[in-house]
């Protein structure tokens, strides 16, 4: 048993997340995590909304709100479609959070003392028409790198770079749209990351070795680039505030610490968090100080990367404290809508909150992780989705418990037949399931989710072979004792599938685990060598047929999910 500790991307509070940002970062961590729980490891699965920065301020400004009321609201819409997806955090936390602008504080004045922190006088973007200054993505304007003419003052959307205010071509205000602009003197503090360029190599060559490839060689390429010194407040009414003891006047100002400083740190303040609400039992510090014993696995986007790979281990190594830094960082490419991007503005694609309206988590979750963008970038379209969920979970999964239950049930009633001693079909079919469950587990441990996905169908697939094979509905009519036999094994992989596809379908493994009454039920998983002899569900066990566990999608179905979300174009 060992202990984990797992983080996701902290999803922005400015909107209600796609499709694309599920299968990046929230949804494989909560399927990893709900493994290793099975496992018997104790895990702990962190994540929060993060609240700072301008497009918080730009959104709460939208919908006409303040933004800490704004940002309330927007959390708990959140909370609420990720309880639907069925994601388990140990917490769900804010990044406004108490806790988070301690801790915040914390390391801003550790790394002061260290010398990490230096405040400079740059030369900033002002609008005479709005009278403030114009941080991030407050300005808009033409990437100099790639020349995409909506680029934001602090990263590119379309090429990716990070960006000053200062670097944009044709700038103006994303407020008022006015370029009536000038370039004013303004403190702000700096991390010295080019001091720091050195150790965060190092850092890389030792935990980056066992990064997926798209982690690590972005990571590289970052390094290669250089660690520049960078500006870490700004210029808003809405974020932790610089500590007065140590800066008063940048404190005087009203200057906060930028987002991308304050986020990761939420990670540990989520953790606080998640301690606070019982302190007696539960130690955030033993997750994330001194905490060797901790395998820490952080999931993103890979535009997420730059920050967690290299800006966050060079603040945390900057403390000089001992803090936890990543082990292993999962990374995935994009999610498309049919080859193009999702797209809030022209209601392109599936939003979480529509998706679940539609139909059970289950399904997207399933179709989700089988199909995630882990080496490429991956389309989603209707077409992949319905076959998907019909062939997959309809006729492999669902199908296979529905007949096999109500065919026992109608022969022997309401309880495992006994029938016939397990002969070869049996052990042939035991090695099967013990050599694809080895599979799965060494792709889950490896967090390869489409190879652990398709180890998983191949398991549902075996049952159905089995089945075709020994057709008990041809059995029960020369040989009782031998369908009595087949359905019993059956019986026993519903049950061994209701186990390990807890992770991928959580709603309908409990459905069909649920289907037996079961005296000892406390294995948490089976492993390859406990699956082999199919014996978990004895001959006696008490079972109940549950409800169909996935309805196919029809052609009508198709056709108006893709009159309502748009398809190809
Ligand atoms: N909020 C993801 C984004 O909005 C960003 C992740 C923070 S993780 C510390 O792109
Ligand atoms: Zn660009």
């Amino acid at each position: 048993m060992a202990r984990h500790l797992i983080t996701s991307a902290l999803p922005y509070i400015n909107g209600i997340k796609h499709l694309g940002n599920m299968v990046g970062s929230m949804l494989p961590a909560d399927v990893y995590a709900r493994y290793l729980r099975q496992r018997g490891h104790d895990v702990l699965y962190i994540c929060a909304t993060d609240e700072h920065g301008t497009p918080a301020e730009l959104a709460a400004k939208d919908a006409g709100q303040s933004v800490d009321a704004f940002c309330a609201e927007q959390h708990d819409a959140q909370k609420a479609i990720y309880d639907g997806f069925g994601l388990a955090f140990d917490h769900f936390g804010r990044s406004s959070s108490p806790e988070n602008v301690e801790l915040t504080q914390h390391f801003a004045r550790k790394l002061h003392e260290n010398g990490f922190i230096e405040e400079r006088a740059i030369r900033q973007v002002y609008s005479n028409a709005d009278e403030r200054f114009l941080p991030d993505r407050y300005i808009v304007g033409t990437c100099p790198h790639c020349g995409y003419d909506k680029a934001r003052g602090d990263q590119c959307e379309n090429c990716t770079r990070v960006l000053d205010p200062t670097d944009l071509i044709d700038a103006r205000s994303a407020i008022s749209g006015s370029s009536d602009l000038e370039v004013r003197e303004t403190k702000h503090l700096f991390l010295l990351q080019s001091k720091l360029q050195g150790e965060v190599e190092k850092f890389i060559d030792e935990a980056g070795e066992e990064w997926p490839t798209l982690a690590s060689s972005i990571a590289r390429k970052w390094l290669t680039e250089g660690l520049h010194d960078r500006a870490i407040t700004r210029d808003l009414d809405w974020g932790v505030p610089v500590p007065a003891d140590v800066w008063p006047d940048l404190a005087a100002e009203g200057k906060v610490f930028y987002v991308w400083f304050d986020a990761p740190i939420e990670y540990i303040g989520s953790t606080k968090e998640w301690a606070d609400v019982d302190p007696e039992n539960r130690d955030w510090k033993s997750w994330w100080y001194e905490a060797d014993d901790v395998r820490y696995t952080e999931f993103m986007a890979k535009d997420n990367v730059p920050f967690h790979s290299v800006m966050f281990p060079a603040t945390q190594l900057g403390t000089r404290e001992p803090w936890k830094k990543v082990d292993f960082l999962k990374a995935f490419n994009w999610l498309n809508y049919y080859g193009g991007k999702f797209s809030t503005s022209q209601r392109r694609g599936i939003f979480t909150d529509a998706a679940l309206e539609l139909l059970p988590a289950d399904y997207w979750r399933y179709f989700l992780i089988a199909n995630a963008p882990e080496s490429d970038d991956t389309s989603f379209t209707w077409e992949l989705f319905s076959s998907s969920v019909n062939k997959d979970l309809a006729d492999t999964l669902g199908n296979f418990v529905n007949r096999v239950l109500s065919f026992s049930r109608k022969r022997f009633g309401d309880e495992v037949p006994a029938g016939a001693e397990a002969g070869e079909a049996e052990a042939k079919l035991g090695e099967d399931i013990a050599r694809l469950l080895a599979e799965y587990e060494g792709h889950m441990e490896a967090l390869q989710f489409r190879k652990a996905a398709a180890s998983l169908r191949a398991l549902w697939s075996t049952g159905n072979s089995y089945l075709e094979e020994k057709a008990p509905w041809l059995e029960i009519k020369t040989d009782k004792d031998a369908a009595a036999l087949t359905l019993r094994t059956a019986m026993n992989l519903i049950h061994l599938y209701s186990v390990i596809s807890e992770p991928f379908i959580p709603s309908s493994a409990k459905a069909m685990r649920g289907a037996f009454t079961l005296t000892d039920d406390t294995a948490l998983w089976i492993t390859p060598d406990e699956a082999r002899s199919l014996s978990a569900v004895p001959a006696g066990t008490p079972f109940t047929v549950p409800p169909v566990l996935f309805a196919k999608i029809t052609e009508d179905d198709l056709a108006a999910y893709k009159e309502r979300f748009g398809g190809e174009e």
